[in-house]
């Protein structure tokens, strides 16, 4: 056995290591038993075959949408999966990283074989065309049912509804498939889920470096990840900073991999990091951060307190602060010297902010009273963001994902502009999130496409995700296009059929409870998913579907990556139980709407697989053209048996494959690096933004205030950036502001995006359960006060709902404030209609503002200790198996 250890870790082991290591091989081998008859178990032949060099690493998906994207790969002997590991392909250094992939990547084998995988398609016990006994769904028995008779229900069900009520009374949630095309389309619905506000807001006043259509439906979706891709430098430059705000950012859990890595060599190069955050997150940890502490959804007042500072204390001799310079150049509606044409001169920020007009000055008192920062803290703030240091001032999206936000992302490059962090080495400003974190610029290698043709959606209805639920109950809603931002117009509709795709959508959009009562209202809801999700639970019928492990290969997510590399997977494993792809859902519902599969998908899941190979392109050598990636020859098309024509790229198609990565390799002054706005801030005639009306970035910006005002929902006040007191926010948590008298919810919630999980993906998985618990993060004093003590049960409740966790007494958090991380799988007590697992949605309001923002981060709630029965720590709950 020691021998045996010694091989495989390829290193002499002392007593301690070898007990250690037999312990931790015990412990594996129990849990994995737990996962169920097909748990994939390391035994000792297989131990020996790792050994004996048998078996293959295989690029294996981590599918799933976190901020990382990194490498993955599994070990499988004799088709069984027996290891995991990330990547190992080159020699790790700062320059050129390894893309290696964290504990969520690494558990996937426990999600592709784990027990509560859907086996077979099912339907509700009493189910019957047309909803039978609605009011049990969510609560009744599953039966298991054939193939056949699974797609005979859905074809004609959806045949059926789309005969009565018209193709717009079907709800697709991540789709609609190809069928459902054909026959007539079906509503489906946009948000802003991750970017709130910036989705639309730089793209309309000049804060990105190209125009982007947003009058092509769904175009939006797109713009809104680019708004942290292509505003800040390139993770070398980044190493050139002397201070590094970051207000409300927390990579560590949200963009484990590359982007965390990069943050850490700013770090290292000598950075000062300053966290703005109403949580000391994590992120603050590693990087020794200074913490300033602000309210969930109060960064508008913050940051307006800052530009008072910036203003009142500014002196271009003895205290440059402001960058006149950059200012009187390169942006317009600052002061009454630079408005647009046509302007009242009276309407420009600098006098909104002093208080000229209505006597109220936006200073530090002023802002400390909204943000619960201390005046002095704002004040260092600004001071520390002055022209003459080099600054990075990014944050994450969280806290555009608020109400009353739409302002912000003018307001955050109001601030970059004043103090001219943008458009030079050392100094950038904007959101850098995802994962684009730390790295900004165009991508240098690009994954390539199916060739599969689109076929449009008939129906244009589209739901905003916010008030989706209430809307469809109330039979009414505000069209505003699907991320076109168009002026609202108030339609009738009548959603008689749900369909969940790749989206767990009753769980992950505010204000289930209303939901739930939508999944009893209409007639038929099917779900399509590998594990008994929410939307699955309340479905009448419920189809098995591969995971990505299962399918032939591909590019998860793959257009979403950062900027140096591509990742491509291989098959790993035969589908499991009796579950499909997608596609073959969709041609067994397809066929018996009278379609062929010809129509459906004009060619096969390899030939997909194969275009997305041979179509994949990377940067050439001059830094500006592109050519392809893969080198593919006549014997590899005719193995593969596909079509398609030899080509000469950087990688063997067999190399590719292999190693599922390709990196393009960088060195500090090559010619690849990216400083955003570089030009623009050289010669701004020469160089007009193409994403505003003036080309100059828009501090007063008509354009998208009236576009956001026309939209229907509610009304910002200015073109330029005010304070409008955010619905849900501080300010409401009050009975009555003047006196300071609380309100029945006197705490404000938010959501941070969580380490266990990626959005709802993994939750149910035993080992992340293990290593991260479920918590609700509250203030000690906050505690103290209501007698809660650290595990203790504690219940989160407001008017839309109920939902219990384990408290996290802590001080990293601000008092008044408590944090909920986002996405875990909502159990819901039929009987006390309580959640028992801490779903962030049941507490979440259905309110949309402004430009049609989904606000989780900040919703009013009570907190007490719970006084029923305590939970059990989720890594000792059964699974969730429904056969
Ligand atoms: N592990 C994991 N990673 C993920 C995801 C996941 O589910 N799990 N989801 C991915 C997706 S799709 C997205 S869109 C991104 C989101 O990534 P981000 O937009 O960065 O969002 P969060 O990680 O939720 O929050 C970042 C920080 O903002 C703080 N914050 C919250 N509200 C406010 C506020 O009003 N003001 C300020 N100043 N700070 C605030 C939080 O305390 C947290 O520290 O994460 C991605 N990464
Ligand atoms: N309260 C609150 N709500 C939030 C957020 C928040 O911060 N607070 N964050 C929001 C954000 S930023 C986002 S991006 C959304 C994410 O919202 P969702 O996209 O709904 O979340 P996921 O959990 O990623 O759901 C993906 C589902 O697809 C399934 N799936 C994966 N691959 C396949 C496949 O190949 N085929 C099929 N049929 N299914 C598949 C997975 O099992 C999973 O159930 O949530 C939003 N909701
Ligand atoms: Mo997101």
């Amino acid at each position: 056995m020691t021998d045996l250890l010694k091989k495989i870790t390829g290193k002499e082991m002392n007593r301690r290591d070898f007990l250690k290591a037999s312990a931790a091989g015990a412990a594996g081998l129990a849990l994995a038993g737990t996962g169920g008859e097909l748990a994939q178990v390391a035994n000792a032949a297989e131990a020996d075959a790792v050994v004996n060099g048998e078996g293959e690493w295989i690029p294996a998906a981590c599918g799933h949408n976190c901020g990382g994207r990194c490498s993955n790969k599994a070990l499988v002997v004799n088709g069984v999966v027996i290891r995991q590991k990330t990547d190992d392909m080159h020699e790790d250094s700062p320059e050129y990283p390894q893309q290696r992939g964290c504990l969520r990547g690494r558990s996937t084998r426990k999600k592709v074989f784990g027990a509560d995988r859907l086996k077979y398609p099912m339907k509700r016990k009493h189910w019957e065309p047309g909803g039978g006994d609605k009011s049990l769904r969510g609560r009744d028995e599953w039966v298991r049912i054939s193939w056949e008779e699974a797609f005979d229900i859905l074809a004609s069900e959806t045949k059926r509804i789309t005969e009565t009520y018209g193709s717009r009374s079907i709800l697709s949630c991540g789709h609609p498939n190809n069928s459902l095309r054909k026959l007539g389309g079906a509503t489906i619905f946009w948000g802003t889920a991750s970017q709130g506000t910036w989705v639309l807001a730089p793209h309309m006043m000049g804060y990105m470096p190209y125009k982007y259509s947003l009058a092509v439906p769904g175009a939006g979706a797109g713009a809104g990840m680019y708004t942290a891709r292509d505003v800040i430098n390139d993770r070398f430059d980044i190493r050139n900073c002397e201070t590094i705000v970051m207000v409300g950012m927390n990579p560590v859990w949200s963009s484990g991999g590359s982007p965390t890595y990069h943050w850490l060599q700013a770090k290292k190069a000598g950075a000062k990091f300053i966290m703005v955050d109403p949580y000391y997150n994590d992120t603050a940890v590693s990087m020794d951060a200074e913490w300033i502490p602000v309210r969930p959804s109060a960064d508008m007042a913050l940051l307006l307190g800052v530009a008072h500072t910036l203003i009142s204390e500014d002196d271009p001799v003895t205290n440059p602060l402001i960058d006149w310079d950059f200012l009187n150049r390169c942006t317009i509606g600052f002061d009454a010297e630079h408005m647009p044409e046509g302007a009242d001169p009276k309407e420009n920020f600098k006098d909104y902010v002093l208080g000229t007009y209505d006597n109220i000055p936006k200073n530090a008192e002023w802002a400390s009273e909204r943000c619960g920062t201390e005046p002095d803290r704002i004040r260092y703030l600004a001071r520390e963001l002055r022209k003459d240091k080099k600054v990075a001032f990014v944050c994450g999206w969280a806290s555009a994902r608020t109400n009353n936000a739409d302002n912000l992302p003018q307001l955050f490059v109001t601030i970059g502009a004043m103090t001219g962090h943008i458009g030079k080495s050392g100094h950038m400003t904007g959101s850098s999130c995802h994962v684009y974190g730390a790295n900004g610029g165009l991508p240098l290698v690009n994954s390539g496409g199916t060739g599969l043709p689109t076929i449009p959606n008939l129906v244009d209805d589209c739901f905003n995700a916010a008030d989706m639920w209430p809307s469809i109950l109330k039979g009414k809603y505000n069209f505003t296009g699907n991320y076109q931002f168009l002026p609202g117009e108030e339609r009738d509709i009548n959603i008689q059929m749900i369909y969940h795709g790749a989206r767990n959508t009753l769980q992950t959009t505010e204000n289930i409870n209303s939901g739930i009562e939508v999944h009893r209202k209409v007639e038929f809801v099917v779900a399509q998913n590998y594990v008994p999700t929410m939307s699955a639970l309340y479905a009448d019928l419920v189809l098995p579907v591969t995971t990505e492990w299962e399918t032939i290969g591909g590019f998860t997510f793959s257009f979403f990556t950062n900027r140096e590399m591509v990742l491509t997977h291989r098959n790993v494993t035969p589908p499991l139980y009796e579950a499909k792809t997608d596609r073959e859902i969709d041609i067994g519902m397809g066929e018996r709407l009278g379609f062929t599969e010809e129509e459906l998908y004009p060619f096969g899941p390899k030939q997909q697989y194969f275009n997305q190979l041979a179509t994949c392109n990377v940067i050439q050598d001059d830094g500006k053209t592109f050519g392809p990636l893969v080198t593919i020859t006549k014997e590899d098309i005719d193995e593969w048996g596909v079509n398609g024509t030899p080509q000469e790229g950087k990688i063997t198609l067999k190399e590719f494959l292999e190693k599922g990565v390709y990196q393009v390799k960088r060195t500090p002054n090559d010619n690849l690096g990216y400083i955003a706005f570089e030009n623009f801030r050289k010669d701004p005639e020469a160089n007009p933004l193409p994403s505003s009306e003036s080309g100059k970035i828009e501090i007063y910006s008509k354009a998208y205030a009236e576009c956001v005002n026309a939209m229907g929902y509610t009304k910002i006040n200015k073109p330029y950036p005010t304070y409008i007191a955010p619905v849900d926010g501080y300010e409401n948590s009050f009975r009555n502001w003047e006196t300071k008298e609380k309100g029945d919810y006197p705490y404000q919630v938010f959501n941070p995006h969580y380490l266990r999980r990626s959005h709802t993906i993994f939750d149910n998985v035993p080992w992340v359960r293990e290593a991260f618990t479920n918590p609700l993060y509250i203030n000690a004093t906050d505690a103290k006060k209501k007698d809660i003590k650290n595990g203790d049960t504690v219940i989160i409740e407001n008017k839309y709902g109920k939902t219990l966790r384990n408290a996290v007494v802590t001080e990293r958090i601000m008092p008044g404030v408590v944090s909920l991380p986002h996405g875990t799988w909502a159990a819901i007590d039929e009987d006390t209609g309580i959640d028992r697992a801490g779903a962030d949605n049941m507490v979440c309001g259905p309110h949309v503002q402004g430009m049609g923002t989904n606000a989780y981060n900040s919703n009013l709630v009570n907190i007490e200790k719970y006084l029923g029965e305590p939970l059990v720590p989720d890594a000792e709950q059964p699974q969730r198996i429904i056969f």
